[in-house]
């Protein structure tokens, strides 16, 4: 039986991964980090499983991650965890950089003194592009061979950790690949992630005009407030209004695909004969006012407008304005491909919202 160990196991991709590797047979050691109160909302599929085993460690912490290693010395490990939100990255730059570039280093050197045939995955990222891509004819993509120019903490601290992973492969042999993953958004991922913050919205306000049977289409029936919206997270509904959904930046376009569809090529990758690093993405762009339009038609809104507010708290120092990412190398090497398109990445969440503000009524 095959053992994996996965980092950032209670995050959106460590669920989803966790899920398929027991099904390809793995025993699989999830680690997550202490919390002050239990966090497995995303792990009910697996946590009762008998291949299954939760233990508590810390990334940023050599000494813990050496252990670990040590002791499980496991055939493959999962970096997932990560201070994963490029927002955040701007007020916690040290944080951020402990736990995305030491957390990978200090595996790079777990395996290289302890379990050398471990094999190693890297959760890279497509921020690292920043604003480049590469033009070819009418088409400007980002792939394997555009330059790395990265625009916030974030993608500053996943680039160390990528060329760490480059370094550990071709200077000490070790089995590293890293996925250069484009957005992924599900029913799991984070609720200040811009995806996830717009479906959850609609489900609570969409929930919220049928328990007092009003009609879809009244702008009248939201008002603009910064006191009960606070960090774009809440469902307080005032007598028979609703606060708006506050955004930042519209514009910027993200290549987004299903977690689900992701993980696949994260595992595909390390069971290739030789480690390398691919591009994973749907190689099609859509800005956020494209993701409001599909969102909100789905609850019968066609003029969005009316039920946002634009609010300088959701904008960057610094932006990434344009990702669309060419999967070409993936789909020839690992004939990975995606299964769930952006209507239906779109569909599944708002639903998924739905059914969930539904059950807290
Ligand atoms: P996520 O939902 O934010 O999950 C991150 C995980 O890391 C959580 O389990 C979190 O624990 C854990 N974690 C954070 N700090 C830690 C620490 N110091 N020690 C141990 N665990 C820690 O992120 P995701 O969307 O699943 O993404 C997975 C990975 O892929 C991340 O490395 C992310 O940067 C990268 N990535 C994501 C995307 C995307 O679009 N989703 C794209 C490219 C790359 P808690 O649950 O306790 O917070
Ligand atoms: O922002 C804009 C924001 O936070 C997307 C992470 O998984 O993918 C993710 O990073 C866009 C940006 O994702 C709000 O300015 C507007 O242009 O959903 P996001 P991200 O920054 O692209 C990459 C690949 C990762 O690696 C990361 O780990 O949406 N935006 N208004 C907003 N964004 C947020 N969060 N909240 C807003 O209110």
């Amino acid at each position: 039986m095959k053992s994996a160990l996965v980092t950032g196991v209670t995050g959106q991709d460590g669920s989803y991964l966790s899920e398929l590797l027991l099904k390809e047979g793995y025993r699989v050691t999830g680690l997550k980090r202490r919390t002050s109160i239990n966090n497995f909302e995303r792990l009910t599929k697996v946590i009762h499983h008998e291949n299954f085993t939760l233990v508590e460690g810390e990334v940023s912490d050599s000494g813990c991650v050496y252990d670990l290693v040590n002791k499980y010395q496991p055939d493959e490990i999962y970096n997932l965890a990560a201070q994963s939100h490029v927002g955040t990255s701007f007020s916690q730059p040290d944080y951020t950089f402990q736990v995305n570039t030491l957390g990978p280093l200090h595996f790079l050197e777990a395996i290289r003194r302890f379990s050398s045939n471990t094999k190693f995955y890297q959760a890279s990222t497509s921020e690292m592009f920043g604003k480049n891509y590469t033009v070819e004819g009418e088409s400007k993509f980002q792939d394997e061979n555009t330059p790395l120019a990265p625009q916030s903490p974030y993608a500053v601290a996943k680039v160390a950790a990528h060329h760490l992973v480059r370094i550990y492969r071709e200077a000490y042999d070790i089995f590293g690949c890293c996925g250069i993953l484009f957005n992924h958004e599900s029913e799991r991922r984070g609720e200040n992630f811009v995806t996830r913050k717009i479906t959850k919205w609609l489900a609570e306000f969409s929930v919220w005009l049928s328990r007092h049977d009003l009609s879809h289409d009244s702008p009248s029936l939201v008002f603009d407030t910064d006191e009960i919206y606070i960090g774009g997270r809440t469902s307080t509904a005032q007598g028979f209004q609703f606060p708006k959904l506050r955004l930042g930046n519209l514009d910027s376009c993200r290549d987004w695909g299903h977690a689900k569809d992701y993980v696949r090529g994260m595992w595909m990758m390390m069971q290739h004969e030789t480690p390398d690093d691919y591009v994973i993405a749907t190689g099609e762009t859509h800005s956020i006012r494209e993701f409001l339009d599909e969102a909100f038609s789905l609850i019968d809104i066609y003029s969005w407008e009316n039920y946002i507010v634009i609010d300088p708290e959701f904008y960057r120092p610094a932006e990434v304005d344009y990702l669309l990412g060419c999967p070409i190398k993936v789909k020839k090497a690992l004939d990975w491909n995606t299964k769930i398109d952006f209507k239906n990445l779109v569909s599944s969440m708002v639903q998924s919202d739905i059914d969930g503000t539904q059950k807290l009524e």
